[in-house]
């Protein structure tokens, strides 16, 4: 069973297909993390109903930390936390015309009040691990794959 098909603990939301392929390094992170996790395909822009009933139903489904990535104009993790009390972990994405410092501009200058933590550009790999060690904080299978995590980094 892959950790897609367990009950998820991290929630991936991004804006568009075009993004699947630079997430795949998150996915495949959690997967040697052993996180489960539920991804979904949503824009704040194209499908903003969408986003909003998936990120208010995220906590009551069990979702612990949600990573949210977006390209451009990302307003993506902003407007799920707005939607959910649980932590939102940012990834933007490269783009063609600036290069994802129009992604990480939006993403991150969050006004006071609602946080979305951010990640570097198209730094999904981190965001997988960074969801890991929120859950580490208080799930020690997690904290204990962390620990994994450095000791390999250590040894290499
Ligand atoms: C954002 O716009 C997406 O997250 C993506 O990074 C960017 C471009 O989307 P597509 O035009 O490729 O669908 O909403």
């Amino acid at each position: 069973m892959t950790e897609s098909e367990k009950s998820p603990l991290v929630g991936i939301i991004m804006g568009s297909k075009s993004d699947l392929p630079v997430m795949e390094k998150c996915t495949e992170e959690l997967e040697a993390l052993s996180v489960p996790y539920e991804l979904v395909i949503a824009s704040a822009h194209r499908t903003p109903d969408k986003v909003h009933e998936w990120a208010a139903g995220a906590a009551d489904r069990g979702i612990k930390v949600i990573i949210a990535a977006a390209g451009k104009a990302a307003h993506l993790g902003g407007v799920v936390a707005a939607f959910t009390p649980l932590p939102v972990v940012g990834v933007p994405m490269k783009t063609s015309d600036l290069g994802g410092m129009d992604s990480l501009l939006s993403m991150v200058q969050m006004p006071s009040g609602v946080p979305v933590a951010c990640v570097a550009i198209n730094g999904a790999k981190n965001a997988a691990i960074y969801a890991a060690q929120i859950l580490g904080a208080t799930m020690p299978e997690f904290r204990a794959a962390i620990d994994n995590l450095k000791r390999e980094m250590a040894e290499a």
